[in-house]
This record gives structure tokens, C-alpha cells and sequence, in this order.
């Protein structure tokens, strides 16, 4: 494991707040298919997910329901456990941060924030939004309030929630000393927030000036302990962005050597919601302590229903009836073909229409008609030809022309270059290439002609050793994506050694089929959904 590069790789942590939802499994399957890709090329990977337990929204969530706080993450924790683990979400690490690593790593971010003079006591008087649990000054509320038309009640200049007016005794932080160092990362570093539209639109934030921000609370307690100032508990946003380096060890002198390893992060994968946290106030603090940045932040758009008749997107909300649970997609087309829906349909970086028509239509035409088709009929007439077992391959058969060896030869990189900027849709793409062009030489190869004729045995292990090698690409390729199915593909063909390979370019190089091995048909893997 020491020789391969590290690559960490992290969800937001959620909110306890309620059950894992469609956005945060979005998310999270989609820091799952990098982390799935980056182990098939050769990379020791981490990938870190976990909870958000502190803070206002959830000790009134916890109330609500008559518990403690603890109690009420205690008994939310599993929900994300299961769903994750049903979405075939393979995190290697869960925080929690009521856990002890995070109490002990807060409260040495503290000691070394004080040290270093980054903070000092205040006194916060203006606006907060609980269910954001972000601050907000005079200016900015009555400015949304000006746009909105509203009088009375102060809501939200981002969710439109009610505000809460706070006024209460706080430690600041100095993120306006960093607006210079911020700017700076940000030409240095263009794909520090990607894609770069967001890093133009954090960049104009940091332009246009920086105000110190109260680090604790006073007026309840639910948070960790300011350790030299009792009363104050650590404000939730300061707890929760340290998650990130305290899961690899910080404040831990027993995890020096891991930390060294893994610390910084490659990718932070986070809704644009919450990109200001990510790419201002993060960097700011680990500035401020002297700790390493990490290399890029990944903003995804959310998710949006789409009305089919108009085409236009709305947003999800239970008020409006139109959410949707994981369980209902589940439900529709399975876990693999949820993850595939959502991951290569939906660009990550802009918002998602999504619709049950739009996740039946590609389903079929993807999955049950191209790929499903493609390993149906070639792993049939492999059994039906050659007596249920892959054909007799001689030696270098690999190196003999065919037109799909052609196509399978320049993919790879192709995909892994895509793959690599999470442009998960255009990596799909070009895997279907191989997949379509597979499906049509079937038809203008006519095996099922071929076959009747013995003087063309020949050309027949030709036809079908191409075809079940170009399934043996592909099912690697899709890996990330749909990782039973693929495992289940290379199981039909004899080749579970290959499941979970980490080197994905040389095992993808045409010619590892396997001749005169055992092949299974199966069940179709994607049985064709029909009306809705
Ligand atoms: O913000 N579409 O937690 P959170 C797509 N605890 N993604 C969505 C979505 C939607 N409709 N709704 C939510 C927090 N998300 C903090 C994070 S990190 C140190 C602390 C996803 O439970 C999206 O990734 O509110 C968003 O950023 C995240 O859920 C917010 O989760």
C-alpha cells in the first residue's frame, strides 16, 4: 500500500437534521465513483463521509422530537450507514463529530488559532439563519428584504427562512487579514474550486472584501467546548470543516505519520450551497495555522425536478410534493441503475432536471437496450457455439485486426482524462462507443450466418472473442459507476481475478480475454422497464 500515491477524497458531513435524501446520496455517490475510479488506477485511496452532529438546527431538531441531542444523532446514524451501504457507497472512514478525535482536534485548532493571534473576543450583534446556521449582517438581510418585498419577518438572503436575531458575547476569527493570501491561492491555483465558474464567482466574493467571523456561541451549548474560555462552544461551521484533516489525524501525535501521508486532501466534493465555507473560510483557517491547503474543491449543482410537458426545473420540496427518495429510484431501476442515472445524466457541476421519464428513458436506451443487449446475446452465442464456454483463443489472436480491437485501443485514456475532471457523462460516452459499435458489429457481422458454416470457424472465435473482449473493457470501465454489475459481467466470462483490478489501463490493453473458459448467461441484467 505505501508505494501507491495517496488520494483522499471527502463528502460534506451531513446535518442530522433527517434521513439521508436524494442530494446528499448525490453527492455521495458521486465522491464514491471517483474514489471507486481512482483505486482502479493504482491510488491508495481514503474516502471520508460522516455526520454533522453539533450546532443549533440540530439540538432543536433533537428537541423537537423529545431527546438529547446525542440521543437524536445516536438514533439518525444508522439511517446514513444503511443508505450508503445499499447505495454501494465504499467509504473506508464515517466521522462523527461528537466523536473524540474531533473534540480533541477542535480544541487544538483553538490553542493554535489563539497562539498564532487569529482570534479575539467580541461581541456579535446581527442575524442568523438556523437551518443554514450561517451568520448575516444588517446590510445583507435588509438588501434581500428590499428584493424580496419583505416586511415584518427577516428571512434568509439565501434559503428564504426566517432569521433569528442573535446578540451574544463571541470569539472572531481574522478572515479578513486573509483576503490577499486568499486571492493569491486562487490565480495560483485556477483549479482550486472547480469547475471554474464557481472559482470566478468565489473570487469576486473574496474581491469584494472580507469581515472577521464569530467563531463560538454563547447562548447554548450544544458544540465543543472553547478550551480556555468556558460558556463559549465552538460555532458548528469551525467544528465541522475540520472533520476533513482531523479523519487523517491532525491534533493526533499518534497519527503524525498518517497525517504526513494523506493531509491535504486531494478532493473536497461539496454542494455550490455550501462553496464559500469550502473555498473562503476553510483555506482561511488552515492559513492561519500554518496547515497544508487542499488541492481542489469540487461543487456540484443540486438536484431539480423536471417537469417533462414544460421542460422548465423546480425545486424539490416536500410542500411542493414533488420529492423523490432514494427508495423510490431504487425502487424503479435498481441500485446500479440509480447510480448510473444520476451520475451520467446529471453534469455535476450544473443543476439537475431530473424526472422518472428522463431516469425510464436512459435506462432503457442505455442500459436495457445497449449494454444489458450487448452482454446478453454475445454471452449466448459464446455458450451456444462453443458449448457453453468462451472460444479457443491461439496465441497472439489479440494482434489480429478487428474493427473493434480498433475502437477499445484509444478509449481508455480517453475515458481516464474525463474521469480525472469528473466529467462522469462525457467518460460514459466514450464507453459507449465501444458498447454501440459492439451491438452494430453484431449485426453486420451476422454470427448466427457465420455459424452454419464450419469452413468459417475461424471467422466466428474472431466475431465472438471480440465481442467478449470489448465486454471485458467495458465492464471494467463502468466500474466505477455500476460495480456489481461489471463484477457480475466478469464473473459470466470466468474472470473474478480481475474484479476490483487497480490497474485499470493495462488490464483494459485488448486481448485479456480468457479462451476456453467456462462462460455463464445469466439473468438479463437490465430487464427493460415498461410504461410509467
Ligand atoms: O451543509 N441536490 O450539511 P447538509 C444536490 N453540515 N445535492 C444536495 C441537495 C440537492 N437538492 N440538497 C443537499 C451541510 N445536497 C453541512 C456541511 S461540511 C464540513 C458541513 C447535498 O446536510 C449537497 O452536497 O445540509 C450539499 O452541499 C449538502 O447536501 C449539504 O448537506
Amino acid at each position: 500500500m505505501a508505494d501507491k500515491p495517496s488520494f483522499y477524497i471527502t463528502t460534506p458531513i451531513y446535518y442530522v437534521n433527517a434521513a439521508p435524501h436524494l442530494g446528499t446520496a448525490y453527492c455521495t455517490i458521486l465522491c464514491d465513483v471517483m474514489a471507486r475510479y481512482k483505486r482502479s488506477v493504482g491510488y491508495d485511496v481514503k474516502f471520508l463521509t460522516g455526520l454533522d452532529e453539533h450546532g443549533e438546527k440540530v439540538q432543536l431538531a433533537a428537541e423537537e422530537h423529545g431527546m438529547t441531542p446525542q440521543e437524536w444523532c445516536d438514533s439518525l446514524a444508522p439511517a446514513f450507514h444503511e443508505t450508503w451501504h445499499t447505495l454501494e457507497i465504499s467509504n473506508d472512514d464515517f466521522i462523527r463529530t461528537t466523536e473524540q478525535r474531533q473534540v480533541t482536534a477542535v480544541q487544538d485548532l483553538w490553542v493554535r488559532m489563539r497562539d498564532a493571534g487569529h482570534i479575539y473576543k467580541g461581541s456579535y450583534d446581527g442575524w442568523y439563519c438556523v437551518p443554514d446556521e450561517t451568520y448575516f449582517t444588517e446590510t445583507q438581510v435588509s438588501k434581500a428584504d428590499e428584493e424580496r418585498h419583505t416586511e415584518g419577518q427577516h428571512l434568509c438572503p439565501d434559503c428564504g427562512r426566517p432569521l433569528q436575531r442573535v446578540q451574544e458575547e463571541s470569539w472572531f476569527f481574522r478572515l479578513s487579514a486573509f483576503q490577499d493570501r486568499l486571492l493569491a491561492l486562487y490565480d495560483q491555483n485556477p483549479e482550486f474550486v472547480m469547475p471554474d465558474f464557481r472559482m470566478r464567482e468565489i473570487r469576486a466574493f473574496v474581491q469584494g472584501g472580507l469581515r472577521d467571523i464569530s467563531v463560538s456561541r454563547t447562548s447554548f451549548d450544544w458544540g465543543i467546548p472553547v478550551p480556555f474560555d468556558e460558556g463559549h462552544v465552538t460555532y458548528v461551521w469551525f467544528d465541522a470543516l475540520l472533520n476533513y484533516a482531523t479523519a487523517v489525524g491532525f491534533g493526533d501525535p499518534a497519527m503524525a505519520d498518517e497525517y504526513a501521508r494523506r493531509w491535504p486532501a486531494q478532493f473536497h466534493v461539496v454542494g455550490k450551497d455550501i462553496i464559500r465555507f469550502h473555498c473562503v473560510i476553510w483555506p482561511a483557517m488552515l492559513m492561519a495555522i500554518g496547515e497544508a491547503l487542499p488541492e481542489h474543491v469540487f461543487a456540484h449543482g443540486f438536484l431539480m425536478v423536471r417537469d417533462d410537458e414544460t421542460g422548465k426545473n423546480i425545486k424539490m420540496s416536500k410542500s411542493l410534493g414533488n420529492a423523490i427518495a432514494p427508495q423510490d429510484v431504487i425502487d424503479l431501476m435498481g441500485v446500479e441503475g440509480y447510480r448510473y442515472y444520476f451520475m451520467t445524466d446529471c453534469v455535476p457541476g450544473e443543476d439537475g432536471g431530473i424526472s422518472y421519464g428522463r431516469m425510464q428513458q436512459v435506462y432503457n436506451a442505455d442500459l436495457a437496450n445497449s449494454w444489458g443487449n450487448l452482454v446478453s446475446r454475445a454471452l449466448n452465442m459464446s455458450v451456444t457455439y462453443f458449448d457453453g464456454r468462451t472460444p479457443e483463443l491461439a496465441e497472439g489472436w489479440a494482434d489480429d485486426p478487428s474493427p473493434l480491437r480498433d475502437i477499445a485501443c484509444g478509449i481508455v485514456e480517453r475515458y481516464c482524462a474525463h474521469m480525472d475532471r469528473v466529467e462522469y457523462g462525457q467518460a460514459k460516452d466514450v464507453v459507449m462507443e465501444l458498447v454501440h459499435a459492439a451491438n452494430h458489429y453484431i449485426e453486420d457481422s451476422a454470427p448466427w450466418t457465420v455459424a452454419k458454416d464450419p469452413g468459417r470457424v475461424g471467422e466466428l472465435v474472431a466475431i465472438i472473442a471480440g465481442l467478449l473482449e470489448s465486454i471485458r473493457i467495458c465492464a471494467h470501465l463502468l466500474a466505477p459507476f455500476m460495480p456489481e454489475t461489471s463484477a457480475e459481467v466478469l464473473r459470466r466470462l470466468s474472470l473474478a481475478d480481475e474484479i476490483g483490478t487497480d490497474e485499470l489501463l493495462s488490464t483494459c490493453a485488448w486481448g485479456g480475454l480468457l479462451g476456453g473458459v467456462p462462460v455463464s448467461k445469466g439473468d438479463a441484467l437490465f430487464p427493460r422497464l415498461q410504461g410509467k
